[in-house]
């Protein structure tokens, strides 16, 4: 896949925004420059059937507009009915090579991964990029697990140096620069974006940061 596609991958679902409408937040942080959008609907209160089907073909319209591949987590049936760009998984959610033969070979598939082993595996089973985190302490995500730490992503580049990688977990505007000077292909988050005042600002002034540590200024 395209690497710069991965630059600032938003990461949403309803439950992460409190009263704030998913879909406003979504074409707020489209406006202000995110490249990938994944629709996570977790947790208490999550929709489900066919309200989150209509969420998530809402979410696709927004994110084809603005030419942003639209990505589901978790549910492969769900990515396949609105014929999603991708589907991301987790190390429980399921055989990647099975997930692979699923979704066919042009859509994007997404696998978390917490090791070096962990990508290598994803990647010989088909992943077209791989999360890897959690880098920093994370509120958004239960049982996250210990951080990994942002050197993780200096490991994963150098066993597998073509692999389209985004951190996850923590990551700030101010600690974004570190994990792209790591050699991330982007990153990928929740709350930096979903709870700043200002989302499509938020949006903006994140990009401006991994643009510039991308170009090494
Ligand atoms: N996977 C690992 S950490 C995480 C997920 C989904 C949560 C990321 O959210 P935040 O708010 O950017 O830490
Ligand atoms: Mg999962």
């Amino acid at each position: 896949m395209d690497k710069s596609k991965l630059q600032l991958y938003f990461i949403a679902g309803t439950t992460n925004l409190g009263d704030r409408n998913l879909l406003d937040v979504l074409q707020a942080a489209l406006k202000g420059g995110i490249t990938a959008f994944q629709l996570r609907e977790k947790g208490e209160g999550a929709l489900q059937g066919d309200a989150l089907k209509t969420l998530a073909e809402q979410c696709k319209q927004l994110c084809n507009e603005y030419k942003v591949p639209f990505i589901v987590n978790d549910d492969v049936d769900l990515a396949i009915a609105v014929d999603a760009d991708g589907v991301h998984i987790g190390q429980e959610d399921g055989d990647i090579a099975e997930v692979r033969k699923k979704i066919g070979s042009d859509k994007i598939l997404g696998v978390s991964t917490h090791s070096v082993t962990d990508a290598m595996t994803a990647s010989d089973a088909g992943a077209n990029y791989v999360g890897v985190g959690p880098l920093f302490e994370t509120a958004s995500k239960e049982n996250a697990g210990t951080p990994v730490g942002p050197e993780l992503v200096r490991q994963v580049v150098n066993v597998l140096p073509g692999l389209p990688m985004v951190g996850i977990g923590g990551i700030t505007e101010r600690k974004a620069g570190r994990v792209i000077r790591e050699g991330a292909s982007g990153v990928a988050v929740i709350s930096a974006i979903a709870h700043a005042k200002d989302v499509e600002q938020a949006a903006r002034a994140m990009k401006g940061v991994i643009t510039l540590a991308s170009t090494g200024v």
